[in-house]
């Protein structure tokens, strides 16, 4: 009898002082567990008289519920004071400033061909693109460059090693003309698009990087003469650099894949130290500045797109991006535009849910 009591006191004594719910548990195991020493008085109940038990049974019964509420009892308050413990630890100060927000910004080539996009597309233009690793029929033979054509000198190359499966040699392409070429055969006549992105030539100072990004146009129709070449120059340029006073000159010039070719100058002035385009470049104080070549498509070309020269004509013409953005935004150095440094992106950079309309004007983000 004795014993039961000073199992129970001992139990119950050593359940109330646990420290820890991995110490509640082995102490259930060793009271209540299979071997557990309360199970083992419970197994004793079959070896007794009927008298025995009926004094004993109700003794070992109440001294297992009193130890299982006891345990019980004992997780619950330690399971309490380790949540109370984690809320405290856990505890958000609302009253911090708040995390920096994100300095992402759009790059200005980026925001610049985003423009241009729109104000084409608002002309009827859609966007083509094509590869950037072309084949030398893509980039200059169908483009009027035959093999050993000086033209393609000018261009400083990037080659690579090995050729393609049709024996055509392997570059980056120089220009996005290729574009223009892959459209006409993919799409025939007529045609009204501009071919944005990447290109390649092996030449590196102030002004020129080795990579470095164009937008080409393409129009193809009946009828088609320099005067919607024009007009589509003159309401370009006037809708990216937003003002009415843009003039345009043009003058003969000479590429291989146009006949005639036209090199396109706009009128300037200095306005705070920097050239801004605007008005005549004969008024005093201004100048006239290069800014595009284009011209009537060369009748070969259009023979390489898979068109009758008889029937189709087309004007194209090709700008630099970069210094469009140099142009309207202000920036003096093109290697900058490529370095990645994120304090030169955050003054020049453009929100990114700033995106160009022509309602809300294509370049008001600056
Ligand atoms: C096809 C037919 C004709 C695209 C043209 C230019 C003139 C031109 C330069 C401007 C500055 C390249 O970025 S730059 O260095 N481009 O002068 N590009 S005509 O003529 C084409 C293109 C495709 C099928």
């Amino acid at each position: 009898m004795n014993d039961i009591d000073t199992l129970g006191s001992d139990a119950l004594g050593r359940i109330a002082t646990a420290q820890d719910l991995d110490t509640v548990e082995s102490l259930r195991v060793a009271f209540l567990g299979k071997q557990g020493s309360i199970s083992g008085l419970l197994k004793t109940l079959g070896g007794m008289s009927p008298e025995e038990r009926q004094a004993e049974g109700p003794r070992i019964h109440a001294l297992r519920e009193s130890v299982t509420a006891t345990l019980a009892e004992r997780k619950a308050a330690l399971e309490g004071a380790a949540l109370e413990a984690r809320l405290a630890a856990e505890r958000i100060d609302l009253t911090l400033p708040a995390p920096e927000a994100p300095r992402g910004s759009v790059h200005p080539v980026s925001q610049v061909m985003d423009e241009l996009a729109e104000i084409f597309a608002d002309m009827g233009f859609s966007v083509a693109t094509g590869p950037e690793i072309e084949d030398d029929w893509h980039n200059f033979t169908a483009l009027n460059m035959p093999e050993s054509h000086p033209a393609r000198a000018m261009h400083d190359t990037f080659y690579f090693p090995d050729r393609s499966a049709e024996g055509r040699e392997m570059l980056l392409r120089t220009h996005t003309s290729p574009v223009q070429i892959r459209a006409m055969l993919a799409q025939g006549a007529p045609l009204r698009i501009i071919a944005p992105g990447r290109v390649y030539r092996s030449d590196s100072d102030a002004t020129h990087t080795p990579m470095f990004h164009q937008i080409e146009g393409l129009v193809i129709d009946k009828g088609i003469h320099l005067g919607h070449l024009k007009w589509t120059l003159e309401t370009l340029l006037k809708a990216f650099f937003e003002r009415d006073d843009v003039v345009l000159r043009l003058r003969p010039s000479y590429f291989p894949f146009t006949e005639p070719s036209v090199e396109v100058d706009t009128g300037f002035a200095f306005e705070g130290g920097r050239r801004v385009v605007g008005g005549s470049g004969d008024e005093p104080g201004h100048g006239w500045m290069e800014l595009l070549g284009s011209g009537m498509v060369n009748r070969k070309v259009l023979e390489a797109g898979g068109l009758d020269p008889d029937e189709w004509q087309g004007f194209a013409f090709g700008v630099g991006v970069d210094r469009l953005a140099m142009l309207k935004y202000g920036m003096n150095d093109l290697r900058a535009f490529f370095d990645g440094d994120r304090r030169w992106l955050a003054h020049y950079g453009f929100a990114a849910l700033d995106v160009p309309t022509l309602s809300a004007g294509v370049g008001t983000a600056a």
